[in-house]
């Protein structure tokens, strides 16, 4: 590893402009944590939690009519009201997810108001620690005695994860320790039960998240010691005889979530199903459930950088070369089966039985961020901006109000109500869930979102993300101010104005569907350059006022799959830019699985301002299979097949299910005219 000076920019370093990611970034400060907030104080009492999803939280006892009950579990735990413990085993992440993403947004817009708030929480959260710095709700009002006892199943490090996230975030925003201290308490108590130590237990997480948070605690307190408990974690996971071999014997096999997965809970799923079937080093397919996979990678990705560890990095590398090439939808999502919500085999991607879990492509974008961290390649740029394009930005409706876990590429609403298979494949987006990791997921990624736009090497600007924003960047030697208008991701022309003169570098990613075809001007003036590993080095003196102008190639176009995924075997996906787009019922009629798309069909496009938030409609002439000629015969021979032109409108995917209960496809049958 190349000692450099790498960082992503820091939130308060960024402010988003006006466009898709000003109005989201926007919507989720002003409206959607506000909402969250009600939720988890269930005060949003219409919000009535959706159990479709694994049908957890009934079986745990959230089915009294609280959205949420988090809060209450806090007040409980600290002894301020009575009442028992509601919701998932990790309730205690929704709130710490919140808190976090609070604090990036105070980061950016200070708000006195909302601080005093998250300072009441800090103090119950403080109440609600034990005299030795235990903190867990569940366990402290349930199960007192049985504290680190299933790890494998019981999200104690995961949920201590979350938090020491919010901890860390918020001691950035203001500069008050109160929660890092509390979260130094805990981290304190398992660094005193885990490790190598003959004395302690040769545990790691059942949920990995502790890792990359350890690795914050490390950043945010200077302690040696948070990281090298993440290196342990990391670095045990996958030893045999496997820990969680062990503590389901000493527990007498008790398990928590038998009712969800019989007859031992998330211990029947197996060593994959929670990644320690081997040491991650020698992992070489991303397996089990898929937002773990990502946290996992994310904190070894760190422990790799902050400790020199190629090894590890490698295998990192390794484990991101097959899920791009093999184990990925075209949206950015990830994980094939509900069950388990798991990662399955080498080009199995079936669109309609999908779990695309929202959270793990915010996952991804994580695990994307922090390989940036260590390497500048466009393809890593190009992995997160697919995730967020598409699968995050379509875990929320266009209002906030609603939210999808899982995110499939073909919906059939009758088929989704009627196949218990399919289930979990939602047409609509909930307003809640009962297990509801995404939505406050979503927030803290979308709050954050400024992070994500830079990395800084040295003294180069990779330029990751596009979109409009206003910029002072903390290079090696010098600060730089540098302003960005565009209207990415719905054009391609993307504007730079370098507010400070001196000599650094602005690389400028070329995304690999804009390779053949893209331009590059500064003050007017092409420059002709090569692209390595997908950047554009401008290496020069600037000036104040200079303008770079960056066009991209924005013709819609169509993508094919591998012929090894056979659910997309003679189909034909549409993209314009970054964006996926997909056919909806509301303006293609229903029957999607009926629509040709010929080869030949010019590819048009249209702006429409007022629909679906101000959009680019691809529109092109299809087909569409006309009905048997005997109606009634479900199976027939000798048949005429006859087809019926008709004009078909593609929409971004990401503004799908804002238009009430509808059809929706991402590929479609290609043929001859
Ligand atoms: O287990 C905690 C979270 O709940 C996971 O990350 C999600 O997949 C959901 O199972
Ligand atoms: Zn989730």
């Amino acid at each position: 590893m190349a000692k450099k000076y790498i960082a992503s920019a820091n939130i308060d370093e960024v402010t988003i402009g006006d466009g898709l990611f000003g109005r989201v970034s926007r919507l989720v400060k002003e409206q959607v944590l506000p909402y969250q907030w009600d939720i988890l104080t269930d005060t949003a009492k219409d919000a009535v939690p959706d159990h479709s999803i694994e049908n957890f939280s009934v079986a745990e006892g959230n089915d009294e009519g609280y959205p949420s009950h988090c809060l209450a579990n806090f007040k409980i735990a600290a002894g301020d009201e009575q009442g028992d413990f509601y919701g998932m085993v990790f309730q205690d992440s929704d709130l710490a997810k919140w808190l976090e993403a609070v604090s990036y947004r105070l980061m950016s817009d200070p708000d006195a108001e909302l601080e005093k708030t998250v300072d009441d929480i800090i103090s119950l959260i403080g109440r609600a620690q034990q005299a030795d710095g235990y903190l867990n709700t569940y366990f402290t009002i349930r199960e007192p005695e049985n504290r680190f006892t299933n790890l494998c199943e019981c999200h104690e490090m995961y949920c201590a994860g979350h938090m020491m996230e919010a901890a860390a975030a918020y001691y950035k925003a203001t500069g008050k320790d109160s929660l890092l201290k509390i979260m130094c308490r805990m981290a304190d108590l398992i660094d005193a039960n885990f490790g190598p130590e003959e004395n302690k237990r040769h545990g790691y997480p059942g949920h990995e998240e502790i890792e990359l948070a350890l690795v914050k605690m490390y950043q945010a307190t200077g302690e040696l010691k948070y990281l090298n408990l993440a290196k342990y974690f990391i670095d045990e996971r996958g030893k045999k005889p496997y820990y969680f071999d062990i503590e389901f014997e000493q527990r007498g096999r008790a398990s928590h979530f038998s009712y969800l997965y019989p007859p031992y809970g998330m211990y029947s799923n197996g060593p994959k199903y929670a990644q320690y079937h081997l040491p991650i080093r020698e992992q070489k397919t991303f397996e089990g459930h898929s937002v773990r996979c990502m946290y996992m990678a994310s904190g070894a990705v760190d422990v790799a950088r902050l400790t020199g560890d190629e090894e590890l990095l490698d295998a990192c590398r390794g484990l991101y070369e097959n899920m791009v090439q093999r184990r990925m939808y075209l949206t950015g999502g990830i994980g094939s089966t509900p069950k388990a919500e798991m990662f399955t085999s080498d080009y199995d991607l079936p669109n309609d039985m999908v779990y695309g879990e929202t959270c793990a492509s915010v996952g991804m974008m994580f695990f994307m961020k922090r390989l940036l961290e260590v390497e500048q390649k466009g393809d890593y740029a190009d992995t997160m901006e697919r995730a967020l394009l598409n699968t995050c930005l379509a875990g929320m409706s266009l209002d906030g109000k609603s939210f999808f876990y899982v995110n499939p590429l073909e919906v059939d609403p009758v088929v989704s109500r009627e196949n218990p298979d399919r289930a979990h494949v939602l047409p609509v987006r909930p307003a809640w869930f009962g297990c509801a990791c995404c939505p406050p997921n979503l927030s803290r990624m979308i709050t954050s979102l400024p992070e994500y736009i830079y990395t800084i090497c040295d003294n180069d600007i990779y330029v990751n993300l596009y979109m409009e924003n206003q910029a002072t960047l903390k290079l090696k030697d010098q600060e730089v101010k540098l302003d960005t208008r565009t209207a990415y991701p719905h054009e391609g022309t993307v504007q730079f104005t370098v507010q400070t003169a001196g000599d650094y570098g602005i690389c400028l990613r070329i995304p690999a569907w804009s390779s053949k075809d893209w331009t590059v001007r500064v003050n007017h003036v092409d420059v002709k350059g090569s692209v390595q590993d997908g950047y554009l080095h401008l290496d020069r003196r600037w000036k104040s006022g200079d303008v770079i102008m960056l066009t991209l190639d924005f013709t819609p176009r169509r993508v094919y799959a591998n012929p090894r995924v056979s659910k997309d075997v003679g189909k034909v996906a549409i993209q314009r830019g970054p964006l996926v787009y997909c056919l909806e019922g509301v303006d293609n009629g229903e029957g999607l699985q009926r629509i040709y798309l010929p080869k030949e069909a010019e590819l048009k496009t249209k702006y429409q301002p007022e629909k679906l938030g101000g959009i680019y409609e691809v529109r092109a002439p299809g087909l569409r299979l006309m009905d048997m000629e005997d109606e009634t015969a479900l199976y027939a021979s000798d048949v005429e097949w006859n087809y019926q032109t008709t004009e078909l409108t593609f929409i971004p995917y990401y503004t799908w299910a804002n238009r009430g209960e509808n059809e929706m496809t991402v590929w479609v049958h290609e043929r001859n005219m």
